[in-house]
């Protein structure tokens, strides 16, 4: 028999999955039909859900959704390994809670075959500038890379686009990120904009696309993992590095040693790995999961499961306005005191946030929390609010943010694409007032 998980069962059959968890039917638009008798969910939860008036019907309580399954991988601390070939692992939301993201909480996402450090060796390194609208292609050892060019520092927010895809229903196949494919590290090198300018962009610049060391997982040479870029607009923003370093220290093999493009805003499959050249293109660049439905979301919103035609999708650019609570951990119990602090992280792609927002409620009411400025442009915000549990029992705490342009976070669920990208659902955590 093939078992399914309690996400898949609450997307296929909500009613039936109460039935299973909490061995009673619920009422199919909330959870009002259950409110007397709740023996069962209380005890599975630790607590009588306060707001169960307000919880919607199949929404798995968070404090059962939180996988807590750490698997080793070296230099990693506490990652969930989602996939070992390629290797990709995803970051538990407490374990996000550093301002600036430290490498051994970094998720991992890897297309191909990740190159052996050996191979890796930044004294004879070249990286290439070159493509059909350059004048003067360039081959620069790091060594000239790091004289020549001034050198910037710039903390940003790189986030998978599949990122929250294990919620989608019907499934999107990929890996199955819940919330952990996002961090923000430092990252040092140089303006992509200042090694351009030198290889002479031509007026035909339209995108630049990157080519790195690693290998396709067929292992055949012919074959890229990926090959990814973005339009010259966003190529020559301030921010936009080539970087040799990752908060002070080398890069290390994993996320792209000796370097890395590094672009904060964006899906984070633009920012290449093990980066070898860069192309400047007179068309949109056409590498690997660059066509087709890669990285890519309906033009014009679709219904669930429905089929999109490669020609109704769109690329993906700035990603979404979006916020993790990073403390406390999901699952907290509190000894009688009815106040929580809560704090975490905003971000909203190429925008800033404006304002970050609490419930404990299932969404039916709102409080402000505080919300810092970000150090730079295309970093992670930090916000804080304090939340008052009228009674013991179990809660959610929700928290929903809302950019600069005035765009906020679903409650639930963004509209369905057919590979999952772009999920900025509200991020829960599972609290319990004894
Ligand atoms: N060369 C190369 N660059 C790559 C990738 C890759 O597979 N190969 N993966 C991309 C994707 S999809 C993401 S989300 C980020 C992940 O960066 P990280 O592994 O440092 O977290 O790297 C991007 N750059
Ligand atoms: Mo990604």
């Amino acid at each position: 028999m093939k078992k399914i998980g309690l996400h898949e069962l609450y997307r296929t059959n909500p009613i039936e999955a109460d039935r299973v968890v909490f061995g009673r039917e619920t009422n199919p638009v909330s959870r009002r039909g259950f409110m007397k008798g709740l023996g069962t969910m209380a005890s599975l939860l630790g607590g009588e859900v306060v707001f169960a008036h307000f919880m919607p019907a199949g929404l798995v309580p968070a404090a059962l959704a939180a996988s807590d399954d750490p698997f080793e991988i070296p230099g990693k601390e506490g990652l969930i390994v989602l996939n070992d070939k390629p290797l990709n692992a995803e970051t538990p939301a407490h374990l996000l809670d550093d301002d600036v993201t430290p490498a051994s909480r970094f998720f991992v996402r890897n297309n191909g075959l990740t190159p052996h450090s050996e191979s890796l060796n930044a004294n004879t390194w070249r990286l290439t500038i070159d493509g059909e609208a350059v004048t003067k292609p360039l081959e620069l050892d790091i060594a000239t890379l790091k004289k020549r060019y001034a050198h910037h520092s710039a903390q940003l927010v790189m986030e998978c686009g599949g990122n929250g895809r294990a919620e989608f229903f019907p499934p999107a196949r990929g890996n199955q990120w819940t919330t952990g494919a996002v961090a923000c590290a430092q990252w040092t090198g140089v303006r992509l904009r200042d090694v351009l300018e030198d290889a002479g962009v031509t007026d035909e610049a339209v995108y630049i696309g990157y080519y790195g060391a690693d290998k396709h997982l067929s292992g055949d040479p012919t074959k890229l993992p990926i090959s990814r870029g973005v339009p010259m607009a966003k190529a020559l923003e301030d921010e936009t590095l080539i970087a040799w370093s990752m908060n002070g220290q080398d890069i290390p093999v994993l996320h792209g040693f000796p370097l890395r493009l590094a672009i904060g805003g964006w899906p984070a499959s633009v920012s290449g790995k093990w980066l070898r050249r860069i192309a400047v293109r007179d068309r949109i660049h056409d590498g690997p999961k660059m066509t087709g439905q890669s990285y890519r979301v309906p033009c014009n919103p679709v219904g669930p499961g429905e089929d999109v035609p490669d020609e109704a999708m769109c690329i993906i650019e700035s990603m979404p306005v979006k916020s993790l609570i990073t403390y406390p951990k999901s699952g907290l119990v509190l000894q009688g005191n009815p106040q929580l602090t809560v704090r975490g992280h905003a971000w909203a792609g190429d925008l800033s946030v404006a304002g970050v927002e609490l419930s404990i409620d299932f969404g039916a009411s709102w409080q402000p929390a505080s919300i810092q400025p970000p150090p730079n442009r295309l970093a992670w915000q930090r916000f804080e609010g304090t939340v008052k549990f009228p009674k013991a029992g179990y809660y959610e705490v929700w928290a929903r943010a809302t950019d600069s342009a005035g765009n906020g976070q679903p409650t639930l669920l963004p509209g369905w694409n057919p590979r999952g990208y772009l999920n900025n659902a509200c991020h829960r955590i599972a609290v319990r007032v004894a």
